[in-house]
């Protein structure tokens, strides 16, 4: 079959600056001071990010990359059900869909052809998703829709007689905390039909310093990527973080179950962002050893996982895991 691919959506206006302006000054100006994950994700960041997944320390992506190529097939059978029916593929937050190629290819060989719909906020990522899977993937139809999945619903064009397998993967769930992630599940459940499929790629709770080492990497390249943060509300925003003044910081905390990153000031500080379409002119107060946080990683326990699925509506029905059981991906009926 002709490989091919489709637009659905013009490629939205940019309007990312006024999104990071309101962002900040929420953020910033709440006591403790925070900054959205979505933040990183900047073209330097998405780079960023990409050199993470290879990292040593970084075992999330290799694991679940692992867990893919041993059982694709299988999760696709399982999937396709009995009769089997057509799986069309889609992806929320698709990002560069560099794993969902493994999942790709297992349905080629399952049924011929299979149509991929990756959706994502970002017209950069999606276009990386594209070239990433067309051409290289015989037998896929790539088609893209621009969207902010969290809020706005996946696409309509459902095609007739197939059913629907939606990746959930790469640990995405964990960037949100336990309510958001429930929405956000519940969300895509009221979307697909009674017998589609999910696949949800999470992170499990294991020993502590393997955790924290995979989000203070040797190399640095994590707080890199956190402190980017800041050089991109210098770069977007005018504001005059130095950046030398603040340090990476990832911690455990056991309680809530995930990995925090924070930006440390490593003195008393000031910090000015001048007024932009969001509002006026702020100065921002830092204390020695005061943080912003920016991200949380939630780390699951198998049981965990099948809450989260059952209270959100969906039935899980196979679990897939490495040997160390590091990472598990799980598939649930709608
Ligand atoms: C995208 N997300 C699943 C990554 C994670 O592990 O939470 C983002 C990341 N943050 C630091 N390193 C990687």
């Amino acid at each position: 079959p002709e490989t091919s691919a489709l637009v659905l959506e013009p490629l939205p206006v940019a309007t990312a600056s006024e999104a990071v302006a309101d962002e900040t000054r929420v953020g910033l100006t709440s006591t403790p001071k925070t900054l959205s994950p979505w933040l990183f994700y900047d073209e330097a960041g998405s780079q960023l990010f990409e050199q993470i997944t290879a990292l040593p320390e970084y075992y999330l992506t290799r694991t679940e990359r692992a867990i893919f190529t041993a059982h694709a097939d299988e999760i696709v059978r399982v999937a396709a059900g009995e009769p089997r029916q057509t799986l069309t593929l889609i992806e929320p937050g698709a990002g560069s869909a560099a794993k969902t190629r493994i999942m790709l290819e297992a349905a080629v060989r399952l049924q011929g052809s299979v149509v991929y719909q990756p959706v994502d906020v970002s017209a950069t990522a999606l276009e990386s998703a594209r070239k990433n899977i067309l051409g290289r993937v015989p037998g896929v139809s790539v088609r893209c829709q621009v969207a902010d999945y969290t809020r706005e619903p996946l696409p309509e064009n459902r095609l007739p007689n197939t059913r629907t397998l939606a990746l959930y993967i790469g640990s995405s769930i964990g960037n949100f905390t336990p309510n958001e992630a429930l929405a956000l599940l519940q969300n895509l459940r009221a979307q697909l039909l009674p017998g589609d499929q999910f696949l949800l790629g999470a992170d499990l709770v294991k020993d502590v310093t393997a955790m924290l080492a995979a989000y203070n990497d040797a190399a640095g390249v994590t707080a890199a990527f956190n402190r980017n943060v800041l050089e991109r509300l210098n770069r977007e925003l005018d504001a005059d973080f130095d950046l030398s003044a603040f340090r990476h910081k990832a911690i455990w905390n056991a309680r809530e179950s995930r990995i925090e990153m924070h930006l440390e000031s490593l003195c008393a500080q000031r910090v000015h962002v001048p007024a932009n379409s969001a509002g006026d002119a702020m100065i921002l107060t830092f204390a020695r050893g005061e943080t912003i946080h920016t991200e949380n990683s939630y780390k699951f326990t198998p049981e965990a996982v099948e809450s989260l699925l059952s209270d959100t509506g969906f039935r899980a029905t196979h679990t897939w895991n490495d040997d160390a059981k590091l990472f598990a991906v799980t598939l649930a009926s709608a």
